[in-house]
């Protein structure tokens, strides 16, 4: 088969993207013959006002999202999430300025201002990234397209929304000017948000949101050249992540990048792409919520503020050839980046003589060439070959501390010496291993067979966390954690069957998977008694009983599953979409036990009727009760839930849509076991209480206005 076929889905319309127009009339079978592998999978946003990339991953095979707030939406696929998952957004490998993963990487994108987010099933390509164990993500930004030869066009968009649920408003507006050669854009956003609210008026604290964007580019082409220069800028203001020990205050910056490919002539082409990022971000836990009490003498009644100051600078480049060899085509490659973290944790409300250096001087840099081959071995079968080797440097500089109560301050000396001795430079080699093959066992029918060796080298949260602080990539199991700058890297043994039948009513794709990882890295407890003392102290100063302090360390794990999509026409104007995820996360060496934060069973249905213009639908989402829970950090159980949304939208000519809906249809209380609990304290009569899983949203009607031109 040589025609490549991905699903574009969309709740509803979303008409400030003319570009996905045909796509956006809910989930379509879109049978393409571009570049998209096969089974791919293609997001695009809609018109409910979701307020981050990340919720759109709700609606694909086999992806989760783990929440820390209205913007703190971490990526999860098959069980694996965060840096284990390679998210590239427009080329670029954005870093996280937060420690705690407030900012992830689809956390900066306006949904409005998206073009697609797109998700390769299965093992990711090697030409994907970088550290893709867990999977490969892209998120493509509008940019406008070039004119037909002799043309000249303007084209634009605008959308305005509103949601009850938090009284949340967004609007944004894209405009672009395009003759054959030379094209222009320019757009911004702006949303806003309140506490949300859910089971009546009740609210979740603090979860209000305030975002601001902008994007402006150049594109230039001409015979086979083409080049681009963009830059997104993000101003994310008082936000609240009521999973983390702080809030958000601001997170500032943007990427800036260029891009140049030449194709050369039908079957060589080059390409070349460069990023750099620069991001400025702070939290606090005062400015949002309550700082907690101190409860010991002679400091009893007062509150322990901390405000966090974290910076990330990086960049990279992508270099890329591709040429015909045997009977498919070659591509030689060259991907590196570089990041460069600090954080720095003060209190400028009662003792402005304290700090901590959270992480100091802190880089990772990653170079890896590769070489991926896909081709026709013959008519029936094909294949993706991929090699690639990865050098992965990081190094911390040293670290110091001030105005600790003096039993912590021992403790404090002690592990600060400890680390600043330490050798912390270390490098990691691998080398990752792909073969995907693809049998067409009719016409309407493939059937994909994959291997691979997948490799991930430790963060810089899990090697240099170098006292006992949370600071652990948004995990937000409310555990101090330590670092071990000795850590092993991740080798991820990957085995994949999928089917895919897309018969002429009917698509049907069930994936399973088995993924053995050597090496996992989770949190273990710490031998380490300086650190675990500290730990109590710490907590006993604002009443909270001691914890496990939990060691970043390295064990064995398995993770195995089914995901399914599928989908029936009955009529040109009625259909509907479905899909369904397993995953289980196993620990397999030191007595067993399930991994953290594994998504539970879970699934949805849409019934979709469409006609002339008009569009109604119903959707229906569950989760099972997950009692598969991870022993080592005291994780909780999730009941499971159902939820029902229905949607409406209007396209009385064309270009202009209107768009409503009622999310949560019967205001149910229910919780995600992905939300977290809440680290909020000293609220007077909280409607969640610190320590209990935070509830999704209740009953939610929006409204939505669009137009394009
Ligand atoms: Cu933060």
């Amino acid at each position: 088969l040589n025609k490549k076929i991905h699903i574009a889905v969309s709740l509803a319309l979303y008409a400030s993207l003319p570009a996905l127009a045909e796509q956006t009339q809910l989930p379509t079978l879109v049978i393409e013959d571009n570049t998209t592998r096969p089974g791919t999978f293609s997001a695009a946003p809609d018109a409910s006002g979701l307020k981050d990339a990340a919720s759109l991953l709700n609606r694909v095979p086999g992806a989760n999202v783990n929440r820390s707030g209205p913007l703190t939406g971490i990526a999860q696929y098959r069980g694996m999430y965060g840096n284990r998952v390679n998210i590239s957004v427009d080329g670029a490998s954005i870093k996280e300025a937060g420690p705690n993963s407030m900012d992830p990487p689809l956390s900066h994108l306006a949904t409005p201002l998206i073009e697609s987010l797109q998700v390769h099933r299965g093992i990711a390509p090697i030409s994907s990234g970088m550290e893709s164990i867990g999977g490969s993500m892209k998120a493509t930004m509008k940019k406008g397209e070039f004119a037909d030869p002799g043309e000249y066009t303007t084209n634009g968009s605008a959308a305005l929304g509103y949601s009850s649920v938090e009284d949340g408003r967004f609007g944004s507006l894209f405009l672009s000017g395009a003759n054959e050669h030379h094209k222009i854009y320019i757009s911004g956003t702006s949303e806003k948000g309140r506490d949300y609210k859910f089971k009546g008026d009740k609210k979740v604290f603090p979860s209000r949101y305030d975002r601001d964007s902008f994007t402006g580019g150049y594109g230039y082409q001409r015979d086979g050249h083409e080049f681009g220069l963009n830059y997104s800028g993000v101003d994310t203001g008082h936000t609240g992540t009521p999973a983390l020990p702080m809030d958000i205050l601001f997170i500032r910056g943007g990427l800036a990048n260029a891009d140049y490919s030449w194709q050369i002539d039908a079957e060589h082409k080059m390409s070349a792409y460069f990023f750099y990022q620069n991001m400025r971000h702070e939290m606090s836990n005062f400015h949002m919520r309550n700082a907690p009490t101190l409860v010991a003498d002679p400091m009893a009644g007062k509150k322990r503020y901390r405000k966090n100051h974290a910076e990330v600078e990086g960049g990279g480049l992508n270099l890329t050839y591709t040429m015909p060899l045997g009977s498919g085509d070659l591509m030689l490659g060259f991907n590196g980046d570089q990041s460069y973290h600090r954080s720095l944790i003060t209190d400028p409300i009662m003792n402005s003589a304290f700090f901590i250096n959270n992480f100091k001087g802190v880089y990772r840099d990653r170079y890896s060439p590769f070489a991926e081959w896909s081709g026709k071995l013959d008519d029936r079968w094909n294949a993706e070959l991929g090699v690639r080797y990865m050098h992965v440097d990081s190094n911390a500089g040293n670290v110091d501390f001030n105005g600790l109560p003096s039993m912590a301050t021992v403790a404090a000396t002690r592990l600060r010496n400890q680390f600043n001795n330490a050798k912390r430079s270390k490098q990691v080699d691998d080398v990752d291993l792909t073969a995907i093959f693809r049998y067409e066992l009719s016409s309407d029918m493939d059937i994909e067979i994959g291997f691979a060796r997948k490799n991930r080298a430790p963060s810089y949260q899990e090697r240099y966390l170098w006292i006992p602080l949370e600071s652990t990539a948004g995990l937000a199991d409310g555990r101090n954690y330590i670092g071990n700058i000795d850590l092993g890297h991740e080798t991820a043994y990957q085995a994949e069957l999928g089917f895919d039948w897309h018969g002429g009513d009917i698509y049907f794709a069930p994936r399973a998977f088995y993924h053995y990882v050597h090496d996992y890295i989770q949190g273990l407890p710490t031998s380490n008694q300086t650190a675990q003392m500290l730990s109590n102290g710490m907590r006993a100063m604002v009443g909270q009983a001691p914890t496990t302090v939990l060691e970043f360390s390295n064990i064995n794990a398995q993770l195995y599953g089914v995901d399914v999509e599928a989908g029936y026409t009955f009529t040109d104007w009625l259909r509907i979409d479905a899909g369904l995820n397993y995953v289980r996360g196993e620990r397999t060496d030191g007595g067993g036990g399930n991994l953290y934060r594994i998504a539970p069973l879970n699934g949805r249905a849409q019934l979709t009727f469409e006609h002339s213009g008009f569009m109604a639908a119903l959707e229906g989402i569950f989760y099972a009760r997950q009692n598969q829970v991870a022993t080592y950090n005291n994780e909780k159980e999730t009941p499971g839930y159902s939820i029902m949304n229905v949607r409406l939208s209007y396209e009385p000519f064309d270009g202009l849509v209107m768009g409503t809906g009622v999310e949560n249809v019967f205001d149910t209380e229910h919780f995600n076991h992905l939300g977290g609990y809440s680290r909020v304290s000293n609220v007077t009569s909280p409607d969640v209480t610190r320590g209990g899983r935070i509830p999704l949203p209740g009953r939610n009607v929006y409204a939505t206005l669009s137009y394009s031109w």
